[in-house]
């Protein structure tokens, strides 16, 4: 019999965005990138997730956003907690995101490490977050880095069993404050998704080793302008990865386009606004969003100057967050 007795937990996570991308698996099974990647977990939006174990074995059941929801991936994920613990009990996960979900504002990212954090605490282990956060990159490789806040990065690793292949915080959010305006331009799901999007590049995009042998050069270059609170430094090396990775991906066959008009029109705003003299930069992720990275001081103009695109539908306001925690209750 298992020492423990099957418990529930609340835990919420924050989506996060690369500045510095990951794209390209070099172990699907493990989920362990080809390449390191660094990112700015955000404030505002968020994931909620409950754990309840039931004691007995049977189906896990699932809710995401009122509606009983069919996941596999979050099945494995639980496996992979119970298997630590010893026990096959049952859950029961009721998660709600306050963000459209699976339209490239990484919702696996907060998702997942809102459910391991749960999940390991209802069933009272206690693991350091290093280890959540390779628990988290098995369920989907982004969710590594919601386990923190601030600026994070996710070491691609060399260890074949991947467990060097975690993420760390590398500046506090209190340390730099970044604002982000993310213009959103569908909330549709999105048709490829970027497990199957990056299995298809690594396969038949020609760019696929230049991108992988020029990352280390970008992840220097993006950790020397956080270090130094460089922003026009992060700026260029975050477009560059951002228009990079689309580039790669473009090249696939067939080419993934994830951008609509109205995408385009948002990176030529941010540019414009670049020019006049704005602090922000663009990133876009494998999804239509718009994220605007910006000074706080620059929130309100650029905002503003998104929500102005034709095509945009909405602009999310947010500021830097902190890493997964537990909180009281679902509702809390
Ligand atoms: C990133 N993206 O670094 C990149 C940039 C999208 C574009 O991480 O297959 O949902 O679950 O590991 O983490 C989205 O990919 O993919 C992502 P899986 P994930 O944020």
């Amino acid at each position: 019999m298992p020492a423990i007795a099957p418990g529930s937990a609340t835990a919420e996570a924050h989506p996060n965005i690369a500045l510095v991308k990951y794209w390209g698996k070099r172990d699907e099974a493990l989920n362990l990138p080809c390449v390191g990647s660094l990112s700015i977990t955000l404030d505002r939006i968020r994931t909620r997730t409950q754990v309840t174990f039931v004691a007995g074995a049977g189906a896990d059941g699932v809710q995401l956003n009122g509606k009983t929801s069919e996941s596999a991936r979050v099945g494995a994920g639980l496996d992979l907690l119970r298997a630590r613990a010893g026990v096959d009990w049952r859950a029961e996960v009721v998660s709600d995101n306050n963000f459209p979900t699976a339209a490239g504002l990484a919702s696996s990212a907060s998702g997942f490490a809102a459910l391991m954090l749960a999940g390991a605490q209802a069933l009272g282990l206690a693991l350091p977050p290093g280890e959540l956060s390779a628990l988290a990159r098995r369920c989907s490789g982004s969710a590594a880095r919601s386990i923190f806040g601030g600026f994070v990065e996710w070491a691609r690793g060399e260890c074949a069993d991947g467990r060097d292949s975690i993420a760390h915080p590398l500046l506090d959010r209190a340390e730099w404050p970044l604002a982000v305006a993310i213009a959103v331009t569908s909330v549709a799901a999105k048709s490829v998704s970027s497990t199957v999007g990056m299995r298809r590049t690594a396969a038949t995009s020609p760019f696929q080793g230049a991108w992988v042998a020029t990352q280390e050069a970008d992840l220097a270059a993006a950790r020397a302008a956080v270090a130094a609170h460089d922003f026009a430094r992060l700026a260029e090396v975050s477009e560059h990865s951002c228009l990079k990775m689309h580039a790669l991906a473009l090249a696939a066959r067939p080419g993934l386009i994830y951008w609509n008009g109205a995408t385009v029109a948002c990176m030529h705003r941010v540019r414009e606004l670049r020019g006049q003299g704005m602090p922000v930069f663009f990133t876009v992720d494998a999804g239509p969003q718009v994220k605007a990275v910006c000074l706080p001081e620059a929130l309100p103009a650029v905002a503003a100057a998104l929500r102005e695109v034709p095509g945009v539908l909405e602009v999310i306001e947010c500021g830097l967050g902190a890493g997964a925690h537990l909180v009281a209750g679902p509702h809390a």
